[in-house]
């Protein structure tokens, strides 16, 4: 985290810390999200801010008396280290590429409609477990009411942008429409100086799907000019086994997460599973992350790793990079 945060927001980011009722909480957030200086430095920690926001109004309106009921909501729970949600128009090939991309069996069938719950499978990139959820499609003539509140829940979407479709570039344009409607917005990069507070911003990673399709090449040629500064679409076919790869790579990236492997003193490290946090994380972080009493008994740390000399004793406030291996002690 950024070390130049002013003393009015630390002071209420730790008066938030004390609440536990959930309108308090989100009032507090709001707060945070207005002392909150907007630069690219704090660009993840604007996120961050916007999302635990928008899940607790989605607690608040759950449990509010009389509220409306989502149209059967499904409760999904949270698997691995990032929620990613496929989104697109119907028929563009979201569930072949939750088929491709995990262990997951969705149905897949050439006509609209076909997903009508969503689908869960589990994608691992680089040692990092990604929950990956195929949703039902987004188009002017139905979208699930529930569907914008997961893709709110989300930290970052793949769009499927159908590259056997004419109508490809109007389509994904209407599911932007759609969900701009609903407040939200799907963009390539986090913009980092957005003072309003309900827009929610997710991160997108555009899948030109279907790259093996007769014609695809020339669709995929429009496809890049139409969308040419707001999503680079890379090619993928779930059919041919294409692409997948960068497209996994991507999805992991735009998670915008590191990985920190930990060691017991006087042990080997364990490089079996990397515990993961936000880029920009700190010392600090990592110990709120492993164990809530670590936050408050953590008394020094030692890394290995970049910028540091081996095994160097740091600070709490110290910045953590990918792959570095921590060693906490606690009092
Ligand atoms: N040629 C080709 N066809 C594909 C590919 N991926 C999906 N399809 C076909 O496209 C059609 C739709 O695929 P789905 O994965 O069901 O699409 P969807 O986006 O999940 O559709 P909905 O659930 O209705 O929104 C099916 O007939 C698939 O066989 C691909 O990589 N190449
Ligand atoms: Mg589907």
């Amino acid at each position: 985290m950024p070390a130049n945060l002013p003393p009015q927001y630390l002071k209420v980011e730790d008066e938030y810390r004390g609440l536990t009722r959930p309108g308090e909480r989100l009032e507090k957030l709001r707060e945070m999200f207005r002392l909150l200086p907007k630069h690219k430095g704090t660009e993840k920690l604007q996120s961050d801010l916007k999302t635990k926001m928008s899940r607790l109004k989605d607690e608040i309106e759950a449990a509010a008396p009389g509220a409306k009921k989502h149209g059967g909501a499904p409760r999904l729970p949270r698997e691995g280290a990032g929620r990613i949600v496929l989104v697109g128009p119907p028929n563009s090939g979201k569930s072949a590429l939750l088929a491709a991309l995990t262990n997951a069996r969705p149905t897949v069938a050439p006509f609209p409609f076909t997903t009508r719950a969503p689908q869960l499978g589990i994608l691992d990139v680089e040692d990092v477990p990604i929950q990956l959820v195929d949703l039902p499609p987004v188009s002017a003539d139905f979208m699930e009411p529930w569907l914008p509140g997961l893709i709110r829940s989300a930290d970052a979407a793949i769009l499927a942008v159908d590259l056997a479709s004419d109508d490809a570039a109007d389509e994904t344009e209407a599911v932007l429409a759609l969900l701009a409607g609903k407040g939200i917005e799907l963009v390539e990069e986090l913009p980092y100086d957005v003072e309003d507070v309900e827009a929610r911003h997710v991160k997108v990673v555009a899948a030109a799907t279907k790259a093996d399709a007769p014609g695809a090449e020339g669709r995929l040629e429009v496809i890049r000019e139409w969308f040419a500064g707001r999503f680079s679409p890379l090619p993928v076919s779930a059919e041919a086994a294409q692409g997948l790869e960068t497209l996994a790579e991507s999805a992991y990236h735009s998670l915008g997460l590191i990985r920190i492997f930990t060691k017991v003193p006087g042990r080997p490290t364990d490089r079996s599973r990397p515990f993961t946090v936000p880029v920009g994380s700190t010392v600090l972080d990592l110990a709120r992350e492993i164990h809530r009493d670590l936050e408050t008994s953590l008394k020094s740390a030692r890394i290995w790793g970049t910028g540091v000399f081996e095994g160097q004793s740091v600070k709490r406030d110290h910045e953590l990079h990918d792959r570095d291996v921590v060693e906490l002690h606690a009092s």
